[in-house]
């Protein structure tokens, strides 16, 4: 008997415990395990109902992911889940915490399933490129019915045990938090009782209702716009569909063909590396996990612009007070309008209640000084990008602010020694970089001083977490990792359409690619007066920027969507990108200035130079140690930039396509274009001669 599954019984309950920390994962042991202590129930004369219950924080949170890609050990999870199911015995699951996919699956082989109100259930299968293989596709659907079966397959959305009951995915949902108690008083009943075996296969009442059903066809449609470039959701319509088409078992046999098509997807690789990498993040090298972190009851927050108000809230949404300061009154005003709009907004959608609403609004405290950061444990700059009016405002910062209150700024390029240089405390100035809208954005791209303290790293990566944001901790240079390598991507960009390419033309490779916008369209979005400052600023500063078609856009007020013409122009209440005429012979009218005669440019350069000049950036950034692991750039661009998830970053699609390949390309255009930005990475080069990859580091 494998030590993470153990029998013994208690009274006339036959108990199957799982112990597998972290998450119960149904890794071969526990699989091995469940088979062997089942059979021992099976044999116990004194046990008349099993019971399946798990240690720890959680029921079994699903296969083992760690063993997907390597060869498959037997049993495998469907063998057990039709032993379970074909009991002589009536099986009981008792769930706790989060009982997600192959765990689910498992419940569902079993005859009844009794939860606490605390616990969750879901099939997230499909978050990871997959879709259920143990059952869940053809089980599930005969307890809810085909819509709602669709609606959690296809989102992987986890449900609360209260509704799982309304759905028939539990028998029971009890008060308490010792699932053991609770699991064995109701077997007792069952015992008590005489509950019969019950197999979910065998009921059909749900089936038939649904049969011949519209709702199919409709997800697909759906799913259409939502799943635009995955695969898998696909493929959980295709299983869940034959639940209602074809008998039980051959039911069991599409979804394993249909599961074995999602595994063979690349688009598994990737979503399975974002999710370790997603994890990963948070580990920060060289940080010692017993780091101390300093509290953050009450936070700062300097501008109450787009950034700053949207920062207060993922503040104010996790019950931490904001006083936000802004230089005039009429700003303040006007960003705590926007504050409570955006909230009234969530309210009408019903995601949250008007009395969230209003507690929300109460935690954050408009002002009009500074002295009411003398006791914030946090402040978080978040004005536009401009050195001096930063330095200005953190040495104000450094007068009032408390011994050990974290000074924090939300520059999203400028550098943060520079902006410490401004106070005697440059251990406890670190950057901050959120992404718009920031109370949407996953992403928050914690930014290392080459003074800031460990104490101070580990408590803003310990924020990000109590904010739900996915934190990663990155190292000082212009524009840190995503800035960096999307100048790199906006500088090729331009490049072509100076050359011949359309904006259009450019876009199209890239949403084609997964992003969900294209460089252009995300100019217009962000404003092309923000790029154009920037630029400004810079030319100011006496460095070369070459001119460009954007800056004659800017002076020409088409500032993107807030002006309803940027590179693209759109109509009143719509955010869709429309090509604009008058855009196209601006662009030719710059390249006849700049004397460019423009030529025909195909999708696949496209790609490479704004995808590989990116891959190169990011190999220079590893061999600066600005970023520590490959990981970390392709969570930054998951999270931060939209890359697409299903491809697993743009270092884990570098490895995909081949360091080998990237490198050439990279060397061809240096040949062929020249510029910093092409100039082959050291790193990258080792690699390719060492026939490694990125993800080998
Ligand atoms: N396999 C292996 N490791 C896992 C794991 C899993 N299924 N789930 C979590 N971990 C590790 C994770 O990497 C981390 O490790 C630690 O557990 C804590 O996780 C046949 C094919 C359960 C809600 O998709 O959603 O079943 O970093 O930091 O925030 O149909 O983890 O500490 O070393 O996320 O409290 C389906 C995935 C699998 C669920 C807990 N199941 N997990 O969240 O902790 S496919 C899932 C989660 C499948 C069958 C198919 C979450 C969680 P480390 P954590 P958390």
């Amino acid at each position: 008997m494998s030590e993470v599954v153990t029998y013994n019984r208690d009274g006339s309950v036959g108990v199957i415990t799982v112990n597998y920390p972290p998450v119960n994962a149904l890794g071969h042991a526990v699989r091995s395990g469940l088979l062997a202590a089942l059979n021992q129930g099976l044999a116990d004369a004194e046990a008349k109902v099993l019971l399946l219950v798990c240690e720890g924080r959680t029921f079994i949170a699903g296969a083992d992911i760690r063993e997907f890609g390597k060869p498959i050990q037997e049993p495998v999870l469907p063998e057990v889940m039709n032993q379970f199911e074909n009991s002589s015995k009536p099986v009981i699951a008792a769930i706790h915490g989060t009982a997600l996919g192959g765990g689910l699956e498992t419940a569902l082989g079993c005859h009844y399933r009794v939860a606490l109100g605390s616990a969750k259930v879901g099939l997230p299968e499909v978050k990871l490129g997959l879709l259920p293989g143990a059952g869940g596709t053809q089980r599930l659907p005969r307890l809810t019915g085909a819509r709602k079966a669709l609606e959690m397959i296809t989102t992987g959305d986890f449900v609360a045990a209260p509704q799982a009951l309304e759905l028939g995915i539990v028998d029971a949902v009890e008060a308490g938090d010792d699932i053991r108690e609770v699991g064995l008083a109701y077997a007792r009943k069952a015992v008590e009782e005489g509950w019969p075996v019950r197999r979910v296969r065998d009921l059909t009442d749900k089936v038939e209702a649904d049969k011949g059903s519209e709702v199919f066809d409709e997800f697909r449609a759906a799913l259409e716009k939502k799943a635009r470039g995955l695969f898998s959701p696909f493929k959980c319509v295709d299983a869940v569909e034959a639940a209602f088409t074809l008998p039980f078992d051959e039911g069991l046999q599409r979804e394993r063909a249909l599961f074995s098509e999602c595994m063979a997807s690349p688009q598994r690789a990737g979503l399975i590396h974002a999710f370790f990498a997603e994890r990963e993040v948070s580990k920060v090298k060289g940080l010692a996990k017993d780091t101390p972190v300093r509290d953050v009851n009450s936070v700062g927050i300097i501008g109450a612009g787009t950034m700053g108000g949207g920062i207060a809230m993922n503040f104010a949404n996790v019950g931490i007070p904001v006083t936000l300061v802004e230089v005039k009154q009429e700003a303040l005003d006007k960003g705590l309008g926007i504050i409570r709009k955006n909230y009234e907004n969530s309210a009408k959608k019903g995601r949250i209640s008007q009395q969230q609403v209003e507690e929300r609004m109460a935690l954050i405290t408009g002002s009009l000084t500074y002295d009411d950061f003398k006791d914030a444990d946090m402040v978080i700059e978040a004005v536009f990008e401009n050195m001096a009016i930063k330095k200005e405002i953190f040495a104000k910062l450094d007068a009032v602010c408390k011994p050990g209150a974290i000074l924090a700024s939300n520059t999203s390029t400028l550098d943060i020694d520079e902006i410490a240089s401004a106070t005697a405390r440059p251990q406890d100035v670190v950057g901050m970089h959120f992404f718009s809208p920031a109370n949407v954005m996953k992403l928050l791209e914690n930014v290392r001083g080459s003074q800031t303290s460990d104490e101070v790293k580990a408590t803003v990566m310990a924020v990000a977490k109590k904010i739900k944001k996915v934190g990663v901790l990155v190292g000082n240079c212009y524009g840190f990792v995503g800035n960096r390598m999307l100048h790199k991507r906006g500088a090729e960009a331009m490049a072509l359409v100076n050359e011949g390419a359309t904006p259009q033309q450019v876009d199209k490779v890239l949403t084609d690619l997964g992003y969900p916008m294209g460089q252009f369209a995300m100019s217009d979005l962000a404003g092309i007066d923000v790029g154009y400052r920037i630029r400004q600023e810079r030319r100011n500063s006496g460095e070369d920027v070459p001119l460009s078609w954007l800056d004659k856009l800017a002076e020409q007020d088409r500032l993107g969507q807030k002006t309803m013409a940027g590179v693209y122009r759109y109509e009143e209440g719509s955010r869709k990108p429309i090509p604009d005429p008058a855009v196209d012979a601006i662009i030719e009218e710059f390249r006849k200035e700049q004397g460019i005669t423009p030529r025909q440019i195909t999708d696949q350069e496209i790609l490479e130079r704004c995808m590989f000049v990116m891959i190169n950036e990011g190999a220079k950034i590893l061999e600066e140690g600005i970023a520590d692991r490959s990981l970390d750039i392709d969570i930054v661009w998951i999270y931060g930039y939209g890359f697409p998830a299903y491809r697993g970053g743009p270092m884990f699609w570098a490895d995909q396509i081949g360091l080998d390949t990237i490198l050439n390309a990279v060397e061809k255009y240096y040949d062929e274009l020249g510029g910093d930005q092409w100039q082959p990475s050291a790193l990258l080069k080792k690699l390719v001669a060492d026939g490694r990859s990125f993800g080998d580091l």
